[in-house]
């Protein structure tokens, strides 16, 4: 979606100095740099096929950065900037768009370590414990049913028994595979069933967290447009997939896809010491029956949305979606391969 100067101008009441950059972050929305004299701003065009509600996705964000910055967060907050007219979200020939004040930090470019992996662990970890007393019933899910995990499943049976991009004979092994690992999903909603529901992040990967390019620390958690009630070990089951993993998800090497211990410990381990105390039984024990879980969700997500046709995320390639489904198939199996392994580390850190 192109921004126009209207937009600009919605927002700041000048369009004049301004330069614009395209930010390559996500795979949904689309993301702007705005240069005005000297300040700097995001605006960010919002997918409304992904999420239908633009206003109410960007006031549960303005209620959370109003509770961190009223609280210790230690991060600098994403905070909304509003319209001239006073407004969160701007509308313009059918498209929407909201501001963002602009934080200067940058995401991690090079190679992941384990320093950055506890750092991440950390920043995502505080992430939810400051917001452990965040009760906010006007929080609005931005996607309804995003951990609808039953319902994700029946997309991806109805995604193959429609199979209307006749795609489906070149994945018949790899949907055997998931649709007999769906006992997963019924294991896993007996423990969530017991666990408290949280404000968690929904999407944890290390391009959502800013980080000061001088000091190499985290400096802000980015992209909450999926923040919303829901069981904890999911972020952490999430983090695991997109930092633990030794390739990214749409490597289409996918023999290069594998789980990375040290990373995997770190990133563990920073995300552990920052939500321990506040953990329920419950929760440890989905942080480790978890573990492999969102990789399988990912998984038959992008299954589904190749089947469908890829009317979901946006691809670079025809077989995109194909090559990312494949990736994560191989880094859930990976995962599984290791989860006693994992599970003994998780332990190592509860205290009784
Ligand atoms: C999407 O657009 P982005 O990269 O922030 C998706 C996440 C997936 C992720 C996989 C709203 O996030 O759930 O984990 O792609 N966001 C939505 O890269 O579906
Ligand atoms: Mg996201």
């Amino acid at each position: 979606m192109e921004i126009s100067n209207e937009i600009i101008f919605a927002f700041f009441g000048t369009e004049e100095t301004a330069q614009i950059e395209v930010i390559e972050n996500g795979i949904i929305n689309s993301t702007y740099k705005i240069t005005l004299d000297k300040a700097q701003f995001i605006v960010q065009n919002i997918n409304i096929n992904v999420f239908k509600d633009p206003l109410n996705t960007t006031f549960n964000i303005e209620k959370i950065a109003q509770h961190f910055l009223q609280s210790n967060y230690p991060y600098t907050v994403l905070t909304p900037v509003k319209t001239t007219s006073n407004a969160l979200v701007f509308e313009y020939n059918g498209a929407f768009w909201r501001a963002f004040k602009w934080i200067n930090g940058v995401p991690v470019s090079g190679e992941k370590t384990k320093n950055i992996g506890r750092h991440t662990g950390k920043a995502f970890g505080k992430f939810i414990y400051h917001l452990n007393d965040f009760q906010d019933k006007n929080i609005v899910p931005s996607i309804p049913d995003f951990l609808n995990f039953n319902k994700r499943f029946a997309d991806f049976k109805r995604s193959i028994q429609l199979n209307s991009s006749q795609r489906l004979t070149g994945i018949q092994e790899e949907v055997r595979f998931l649709v007999d690992h769906f006992y997963l999903v019924i294991n896993l909603e007996r423990i969530i069933h017991d666990c408290p529901k949280r404000l968690i992040h929904c999407d944890t990967k290390l391009s959502n967290i800013l980080f000061d390019k001088e000091k190499n620390e985290p400096i802000a958690v980015i992209d909450l447009d999926t923040a919303m009630y829901g069981p904890l070990f999911f972020d952490y089951s999430d983090l695991i997939r997109s930092f633990a993993a030794t390739t990214v998800e749409d490597d289409p090497e996918i023999e290069k896809v594998s789980l990375n211990w040290d990373l995997f410990s770190a990133v563990t381990q920073g995300f552990i010491s920052e939500v321990s105390e506040i953990l329920t039984t419950s929760e440890w024990k989905a942080l480790k029956e978890g573990v492999a879980f969102s990789t399988y969700i990912q998984c038959i997500r992008f299954f589904t949305d190749y089947l469908n046709g890829d009317t979901y995320y946006s691809i670079d390639y025809p077989d995109h979606n194909l090559i990312r489904g494949k990736n994560q198939l191989k880094l859930f199996q990976e995962i599984l391969a290791k989860k006693h392994q994992i599970a003994n580390y998780i332990d190592l850190f509860k205290k009784n």
